[in-house]
């Protein structure tokens, strides 16, 4: 199909929603506008322009503008480029593990605490292995939170401890024992060449070892971590972006009385 052809197609697109043929929307429904930004390992000039551009049509779009090109060193530029993406998505028959618990605020939290566990909730948290990645687990830990969300150490009936980053595994569970953790929260950011998954599968292991995995809610996070990779991985629940002390209280605190754990 020639440029021409292309163009022809995405200007006489439907405009009506629907949702078996869902496409990203810029100005109007079904255009399928999106920007991209990506590094080639290329010198800032014409040809990287285009293999910009011949890269962007590869990846299924049409209509393409490079909006943006800058050198970041002699041998490294940054491209931002625009386009039309050919390519829907069936969202009816998309379903995806999400965490199903009913969302309470800090006070709910505490009520829910006294009444059905009637005691305080011990949980640890830790950016796990060589992850220095702190803010992540600062923002469900740390008494001011983040975004407007208290942070757990701020919940009466949580007694929060925050380990820090780059806690090695085996350090995690001896605190997890010593402190005698209900709740463990293990937050991972770097995803380069799988570690996190190396990571946060020795740490289960570790657990079953020292015969406690059963005995604690184990919760792990960060921007890449989803509910469903953390069940494959061993974990009760996974939380990313968007997520806060407060979703992370109340699945743990459910799931302790759903297991009798109290
Ligand atoms: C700040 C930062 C740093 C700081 C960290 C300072 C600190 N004290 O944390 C410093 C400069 C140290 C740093 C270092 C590195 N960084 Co850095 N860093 C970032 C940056 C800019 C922001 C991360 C952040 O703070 N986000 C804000 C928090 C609030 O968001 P969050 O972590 O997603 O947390 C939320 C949720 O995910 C969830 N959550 C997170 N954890 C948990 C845990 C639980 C239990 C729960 C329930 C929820 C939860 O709740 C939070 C609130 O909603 C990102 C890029 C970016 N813009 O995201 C790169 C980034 C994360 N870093 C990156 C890299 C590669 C590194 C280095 C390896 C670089 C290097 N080569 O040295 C080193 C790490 C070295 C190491 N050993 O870990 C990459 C990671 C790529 C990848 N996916 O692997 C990123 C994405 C940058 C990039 N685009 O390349 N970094």
């Amino acid at each position: 199909m020639s440029a021409g052809q292309y163009s022809l197609e995405i200007k006489e697109f439907d405009k009506n929603l629907d949702l078996t043929k869902l496409k990203p929307y810029g100005d109007t429904m079904n255009d399928g506008k999106v920007q991209v930004s990506f590094t080639l390992p290329v010198e800032d000039n014409d040809r990287g322009v285009e293999a910009a551009i011949r890269l962007a049509r590869s990846m299924g779009l049409i209509d393409i503008n490079c909006a943006h090109h800058r050198s970041l060193d002699k041998e490294f530029t940054f491209y931002v480029v625009y386009g039309s993406l050919l390519h829907s998505v069936n969202y009816e028959e998309i379903h995806v593990q999400t965490v199903e618990v009913e969302i309470m605020d800090m006070e709910q939290v505490g009520e829910y605490i006294k009444e059905n566990i009637k005691r305080k909730v011990v949980i640890i948290g830790a950016s796990t292995g060589s992850d220095a990645h702190t803010v992540g687990i600062d923002a469900i830990i740390n008494i001011k939170g983040f975004a407007g969300h208290y942070g757990l150490e701020r919940y009466p009936m949580i007694e929060a401890y925050n380990l820090g980053s780059q806690v090695e595994n085996e350090e995690f569970v001896r605190k997890a024992i010593e402190l005698k953790a209900d709740v463990l929260l293990v937050s991972q950011t770097v995803t380069q060449k799988d570690i996190h998954i190396k990571n946060l599968t020795n740490l289960v292991e570790l657990l079953e070892a020292e015969g406690i995995r059963d005995k604690v809610v184990l919760i792990c996070g960060g921007p890449r971590i989803t509910h469903e990779l953390a069940k494959e991985l061993g974990y009760d629940a996974g939380f990313g972006p968007g997520k806060f002390a407060g979703d992370v209280a109340s699945f743990a605190i459910t799931e302790m009385v759903k297991r009798e754990k109290v």
